[in-house]
């Protein structure tokens, strides 16, 4: 069996074996599925656009932003943020879309974990 419960179900479902009135059902929780949001280096698009993406779409302070940056700049590519498919999805769009708009190559991509 594959539910999923909120804690409050689970506790309401302790409270009802307590008082026998529980049918012995075992649950399963399941975590959801989650994806990591990868920014990619390129050598065009400037590192302050980059950190202003990371300000602005992943909620990210100026110097964690900065940060971040460097460490896609230096290795590649680098992770902004972990979310639920369509959060990531969505952000990963707002990023090239905004892109775009300014003309810079920045690509991301959506990986799951
Ligand atoms: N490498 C770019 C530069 O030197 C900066 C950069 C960082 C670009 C991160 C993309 O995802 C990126 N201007």
């Amino acid at each position: 069996m594959n539910i999923c419960m909120t804690k409050k179900d689970i506790n309401r479902n302790n409270d009802e074996d307590k008082y026998g009135l529980l049918t012995k059902e075992k649950v399963k929780i399941k975590k959801p599925n989650m994806y990591a949001v990868v920014l990619i280096n390129d050598d065009y698009t400037p590192m302050e656009f980059v950190i202003y993406v990371l300000q602005t779409i992943f909620k990210k302070d100026y110097e964690e932003a900065k940060q971040v940056m460097l460490m896609v700049h230096n290795k590649g590519k680098g992770i902004c943020g972990i979310y639920s498919l369509d959060i990531a999805e969505s952000k990963a769009n707002q990023v090239v879309e905004f892109a775009r708009i300014n003309q810079h190559p920045l690509e991301c991509k959506v990986q799951k974990q």
